[in-house]
């Protein structure tokens, strides 16, 4: 993306490396002899594995309200998806970096069926207007098109972290600041514990931009949040889009559409934060004992009933 000034990004102007907190906060003393001793919550390459115990709500939140990013939302809710925006929008208002600047960027073909839903203050809602599909792979794959197009066109000038989100999930708890990174991935809740690399869902067909070797990868993350900063983000949304166009004139499609791309770029451009399954987790499946808190759960859903083209 052409930097035209310094004005759209403010991350540029922040003071990274400054962790500035208030004086007079008070918190528990953090410990350096006590925390999550049933999982592990650093990668090999040093960045934090977020999980529920491993942060301080009132110290993070202190810390980056300070800088009082503009957050952007991107999600889709194309044809029968527009049945899960009010739930979604309405627990993301209750949970969701509460107190933060945030904007969803609704895409739809159904602009008249986005519900009203009260927002907080500094909230808001943009609709964008995107064409209706009768693929589901094509919405999803469409997904990184649409967004890379939404990002040049307006988000650049209005935010300075952005996700993607799936729009058929709810909020339960919160989700906050300790999920803004440069960069930060969420890990699929069906591949985080003990699965060998090789067995991870990676795209595993040379033909694709998507191919990821036997013998390599760290984790498998989902594509259903992603998030990050702005310049960050568009250049990764964007290249999931040009992995995408390039499969389709080699007429292959990546196995998990964008997912499939996303994980290869992540192994070979390391988040700088992984966030646990908390972070994403599923209403098809049982909670464990390491998941102490779920912040977000896929609902169920009918895929035949909901998809354009039916199901699986
Ligand atoms: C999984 C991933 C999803 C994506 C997809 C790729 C999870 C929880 N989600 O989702 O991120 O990688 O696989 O195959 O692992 N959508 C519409 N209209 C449609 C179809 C899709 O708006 O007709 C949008 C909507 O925002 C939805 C998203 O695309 O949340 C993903 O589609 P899905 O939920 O049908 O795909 P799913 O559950 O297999």
């Amino acid at each position: 993306m052409e930097k035209k000034n310094n004005e759209h990004c403010k991350v540029d102007s922040w003071k990274i490396g400054e962790l500035i907190m208030d004086s007079g906060l008070k918190y528990a003393q953090p410990s350096t002899q006590t925390g999550r001793t049933d999982v592990n919550s650093l990668t090999n390459w040093n960045v934090p594995l977020v999980w529920e115990g491993t942060f301080d709500p009132l110290v993070i939140d202190d810390i980056y309200k300070k800088m009082d990013p503009r957050v952007a939302v991107v999600v889709f809710a194309v044809g029968k998806y527009t049945r899960f925006l009010k739930k979604f929008i309405e627990t993301g208002e209750k949970y969701f970096l509460v107190g933060f600047r945030v904007t969803y960027y609704i895409h739809t073909d159904r602009a008249n069926e986005v519900p009203k839903v009260e927002l907080g203050k500094g909230r808001n809602i943009t609709i964008v207007t995107v064409p209706s599909a009768t693929r589901w792979q094509d919405v999803v794959l469409g997904r990184m098109k649409w967004a890379t197009l939404t990002i040049e066109k307006t988000i650049n000038k209005e935010a300075d972290y952005l996700f993607m989100m799936d729009i058929d999930s709810v909020f339960h708890n919160r989700f906050g600041a300790e999920s803004l990174s440069r960069l930060s991935a969420v890990l699929h809740r069906g591949y985080y514990k003990n699965t060998p690399r090789d067995s991870f869902p990676y795209e595993r067909r040379p033909l694709s931009k998507a191919y990821i070797s036997a013998g390599e990868g760290d984790y498998y993350y989902t594509a259903a949040v992603w998030g990050g900063y702005l310049e960050d983000m568009y250049k990764l949304v964007k290249y999931c889009y040009e992995m995408s166009e390039e499969d389709a004139k080699n007429k292959i499609e990546a196995v998990w559409q964008e997912e499939s791309h996303l994980n290869r770029y992540l192994l070979y451009n390391k988040p700088t934060k992984v966030l646990s399954p908390e972070y994403l987790w599923s209403d098809y499946d049982k909670v464990p004992g390491d998941i102490k808190v779920v912040r977000i759960s896929q609902l169920v859903k009918n895929y035949a009933e909901v998809r354009p083209n039916g199901g699986q």
